[in-house]
């Protein structure tokens, strides 16, 4: 546990700027002297008292007090809410009298969850799930911080690293104690239990990156020939005129980017440069961009003119795998673009952004395929690539254990293992653990 802190810190809680309210936070040993210092008594625990706030004989604001002592708080620390109204003037009369009081500092950004971990109120995956609650802009992101939050994932690590304790245990016990009758199977159960986790862990690890996608955004590339409709179908997707369109081939030459919201999935959709073998190092240089954030997409829309069959060629079919939408575009103009059909995995998607015909169908399926792709509703995912980064490492030193020679090597792969795990959740006192497990082993024994 962290020694107790010396300073109580506040900060405002909210967003700064014109608000109707305005939350400010005090956490830390002396939080309850803030009541006093705005002439307040102190409210009942957590319930939200009217608050006539003074300073220096002047009424600063009229608002609520919330008391909330340790350690049932959010920072498992006293903590004291103060509930303004969220005008600069208020904030600025506030925060100077707080700044007065002895012992009081303004908190560094995160603070306050920083405590929080260090009074095991959060792990690390919880704290990190606040913060991407609170950046989430979409459904997805909102639901997977909430499950993060709940503490879904770091259950799941710290179940991993308990039954990776246990079976360390087991094989200190091997070292220690190597003429006693310790049975065979002991050996075997530390082996089958190490094959086990692997197994679960890989699996865990593969799972296409989704949790990272969603709380990053997944990336869309619109790919084509020049003068496809590509930027005219970003600007529709955006609902603004975001790209300039012209009926000039070779128009965009730069990547366009645009940050959305498509079916609760955070989305970035990149316009890119028509395809096409260019003389001009300007065009070349698009096209090169262009096929690069193809590669990196999640999801390619080929966005094809329907009218115009002859435009197709050895670029754009190398395009073509099953994360690629064909899309034949410009349907109200004369010419059948059944000869887009083929292209794709199945029927081109015909559409006019001319007229919007088949707009919502290709909205549609981009939600559906990117639903399909990314379902985040079984088992909790990886959010960080500091997570994978962790499991990886963890993997890789269960199966060096495995491979071990003497015990005490395999014991210290084992080690090794429990403490990248024990990274992601922050907690990483494997010896006090396993001295706990250990104890209880022998005595099982
Ligand atoms: N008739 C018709 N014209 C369209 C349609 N969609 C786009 N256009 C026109 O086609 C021309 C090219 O559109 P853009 O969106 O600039 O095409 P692009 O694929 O971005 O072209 P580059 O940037 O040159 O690669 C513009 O004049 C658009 O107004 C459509 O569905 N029907
Ligand atoms: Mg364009």
């Amino acid at each position: 546990m962290a020694p107790p802190p010396e300073h109580t810190i506040y900060a405002c809680a909210t967003a700064p700027g014109r608000a109707g309210i305005a939350v400010v936070r005090i956490s830390g040993p002396r939080a309850g002297d803030v009541f006093a210092a705005f002439g307040l008594g102190r409210p009942a625990a957590r319930r939200l008292q009217l608050a006539r706030l003074r300073a220096e004989g002047d009424v600063v604001d009229l608002g609520m007090a919330a008391w909330f002592p340790a350690p049932g708080s959010f920072t498992g620390e006293d903590v004291a809410e103060l509930h303004l109204h969220g005008s600069q003037a208020v904030l600025a009369a506030v925060l100077t009298v707080l700044g007065r009081i002895p012992g009081f500092r303004l908190a560094e950004p995160g603070e306050f969850t920083r405590r929080a971990f260090e009074n095991r109120k959060l792990d690390l995956t919880e704290a990190e799930a606040v913060a991407d609650l609170v950046a989430a802009e979409t459904a997805a992101q909102r639901r997977q911080a909430l499950r993060q939050l709940a503490g879904e994932l770091g259950a799941l690590y710290e179940g991993w690293r308990h039954r990776l304790l246990q079976a360390l245990a087991r094989q200190e016990a091997l070292i220690d104690f190597p003429d006693e009758d310790l049975p065979d199977s002991i050996f075997s159960a530390v082996r089958a239990d190490v094959g086990t986790l692997i197994a679960e862990i890989s699996g865990h690890l593969a799972d296409n990156h989704r949790g990272q996608r969603v709380r990053e955004g997944l990336a869309i590339a619109i790919l084509g020939p020049p003068n496809a409709g590509k930027s005219s179908l970003l600007n529709a997707l955006a609902r603004r005129e975001m790209a300039i369109t012209s009926p000039i081939p070779g128009t965009t030459r730069d990547v366009i980017e645009a940050h959305l919201d498509l079916g609760g999935y955070a989305v970035t959709v990149s316009d890119t440069a028509g395809l096409r073998p260019s003389e001009d190092i300007v065009e070349a240089e698009g096209v090169r961009r262009a096929q690069a954030r193809g590669e990196a997409a999640d999801l390619r829309i080929l966005m094809l003119d329907g009218s115009r069959p002859e435009q197709m060629h050895p670029l754009l079919r190398e395009l073509i795998d099953p994360d690629t939408l064909v899309v034949a575009n410009k349907i109200d103009l004369a010419g059948d673009p059944a000869w887009a059909d083929g292209l794709g995995a199945g029927p081109a998607l015909r559409l006019s952004l001319q007229t919007g015909a088949g707009l919502e169908a290709l909205v549609a399926r981009l939600t559906a395929e990117i639903a399909g792709r990314f379902d985040t509703a079984g088992a909790p995912l990886i959010t960080r690539a500091r997570h994978r980064a962790a499991l990886e490492e963890c993997v890789g030193a269960l199966a060096r254990s495995l491979e071990a020679d003497l015990p005490e090597l395999a014991a210290e792969d084992l080690r090794l293992a429990v403490r990248s795990l024990g990274r992601i959740t922050g907690r990483v006192d494997v010896e006090d653990m396993l001295d706990l497990i250990f104890r209880e082993f022998c005595i099982g024994k």
